[in-house]
């Protein structure tokens, strides 16, 4: 690992340095990074204290004096050298992500991919910022609005999506001529800190401020300071739903906007004239992938019943083959969770699970010397009622419920009857029921897909969900109007 972090040109112990601060040497707590694969420390990141968060809020705040006067395409020529940087950086960040985070390194080069991919969507965006022109009441008048810049953009990260999803909002603010302050997890700092230095090097190249692109470590403190602070006019938070209540209120309360993207409960219908290889392939990589610890990660299975032993036996059959262990072996299917508080709710669940369902795969947790840092745990697929509140709620584990319907509207009723809305799938080739699952009446969630899974987001799409999911939507599409202010001219 020493070697990937010699490559990214970071060092073990590193200051979190963002606009020149050296937060070691100012004394802020040391976050101590552990890797799930094999339990040992990369290495030590500085968090920073409310004076330091004081001075890089100030270099972002001039930075954006400086920023917002570059022309958008050519805010977008800086974002497309960043997303060449990453082109160059690819496989190094890749394992990074991969070693620090714990999901296969197939899927750490898929998070970088992403990163490649919104650059690319942010540097098109950046020619076609365009708002609509109307005619006006007044003689001799016209109307028109313009999308302005907001300014500086705080963007706090979960620690499953260590580097996309922070630069699916980054890359967007930048073309949008906003700055960012990114909180990555505390889980995965040097994730953050590999990123802000490939952009910080972009930036110096191009003598612009590197205020443009602030990191700030630390726990959910600078998370508090970065929601309550009125020179945020933007806050997009990626995390559970408990976070998102109070990063919401706290962000309401001052009038501030905000872009949530809250736990998901997904479910996928099976329908009896589905292609079951195309099912059992989207339930698997769906439930499975990223070790279940995806928004997007497929939780319920909905099955109608004519078919639903067949579905079940497949699934038995597909969970003995799922191997697991280092990530970064790419024989390997699934990698650990994150931490051992991700172990123990894991845990609780499979508690709640027995005292309400029914097992049809055990979970539990590996040990051996292959998974000496007690973070592996087995998939586990459960019969449990939609209505049980373990079910209801969005445990970050591969765990999968099954549960029978008989009507399509019973299926449908099952998918939206949680509290979450992110996404949803319908496997059938009955175009009947898929329109069905696509129609107002139909699925409630922000994403509805007909014969692939729930996870795997493509940025091309405006990414988010309804209800406990927080509204918010990110990346593709005209996502980009959360990062402007109109103004009716
Ligand atoms: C995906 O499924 O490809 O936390 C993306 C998450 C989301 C991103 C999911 N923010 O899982």
């Amino acid at each position: 690992m020493e070697n990937i972090l010699n490559n990214l040109n970071i060092e073990p112990k590193h200051s979190g340095s963002s606009s020149g601060l050296n937060w070691m040497d100012l004394g802020g707590e040391l976050i101590t990074s552990c890797s799930p694969v094999d339990g040992k420390i990369i290495g030590e990141v500085g968090s920073s204290t409310r004076q330091q968060y004081d001075s890089i809020m100030d270099c972002a705040l001039e930075a954006f004096k400086v920023w917002r006067m570059v022309p958008a395409p050519k805010r977008g020529e800086i974002v497309r050298q960043f997303g060449e940087e990453l082109r160059k950086n690819k496989s190094n960040l890749g394992k990074l992500v991969s070693y620090e985070m714990g999901k296969s390194y197939q899927e750490g080069l898929g998070e970088v991919q992403e990163m490649i991919d919104i650059c690319d969507f942010a540097v098109g965006l950046s020619r076609q910022l365009s708002g609509i022109t109307l005619h006006s009441e007044r003689s001799q008048h016209r109307m028109y609005e313009q999308y302005h810049p907001l300014g500086v953009v705080g963007i706090i990260s979960a620690f499953n999506f260590p580097v996309a999803v922070w630069a699916w909002n980054a890359a967007l603010a930048w073309v949008c001529g906003d700055v960012c302050v990114w909180k990555p997890s505390e889980k995965t700092p040097f994730c953050a800190v590999a990123c802000q230095k490939i952009m910080a090097n972009v930036l110096k190249n191009n003598d612009l401020p590197e205020g443009v692109c602030c990191l700030i470590n630390g726990d959910y403190q600078v998370g508090e300071w970065l929601t309550g602070d009125g020179r945020v006019p933007l806050i997009s938070a990626t995390g559970s739903t408990r976070m998102g209540r109070i990063v919401g209120a706290t962000v309401a309360e001052r009038f501030g906007k905000s872009i949530l993207e809250l736990g998901g409960n997904n479910a996928m219908i099976i329908t009896p004239d589905a292609d079951l290889n195309i099912a059992t392939v989207g339930v698997v990589f769906g439930a499975v992938g990223t070790a279940g610890q995806r928004c997007t990660t497929t939780r319920r299975l909905i099955i109608h019943e004519s078919i639903y032993n067949t579905v079940k036996e497949n699934l038995i059959k597909a969970y003995a083959q799922i191997k697991i262990g280092n990530p970064l072996d790419e024989n390997n299917h699934m990698g650990p969770l994150i931490d051992q508080d991700a172990v123990k709710m894991y845990l609780s669940a499979i508690d709640k699970i027995k005292s309400s369902g029914v097992v049809v795969v055990e979970g539990g947790v590996l040990s051996g010397d292959d998974y000496s840092s007690g973070c592996y745990v087995k998939p586990m697929i459960a019969e449990v009622d939609n209505d049980k509140e373990i079910v209801q709620t969005e445990t970050f584990a591969p765990i999968l419920y099954l549960m029978k319907y008989n009507s399509i509207q019973e299926a449908i009723d099952l998918q939206n009857g949680v509290p979450q809305g992110l996404s949803s799938a319908i496997m059938t080739n009955s175009v009947r029921e898929a329109e069905g699952f696509l129609s107002h009446a139909g699925s409630d969630c922000g994403i509805a897909n007909v014969n692939i899974g729930t996870s795997g987001a493509e940025i091309g799409g405006a990414f988010g969900g309804e209800k406990e999911t927080g509204g918010g939507r990110e990346s593709g599409s005209d996502a980009w109007k959360a990062y402007m202010r109109r103004q009716t001219n």
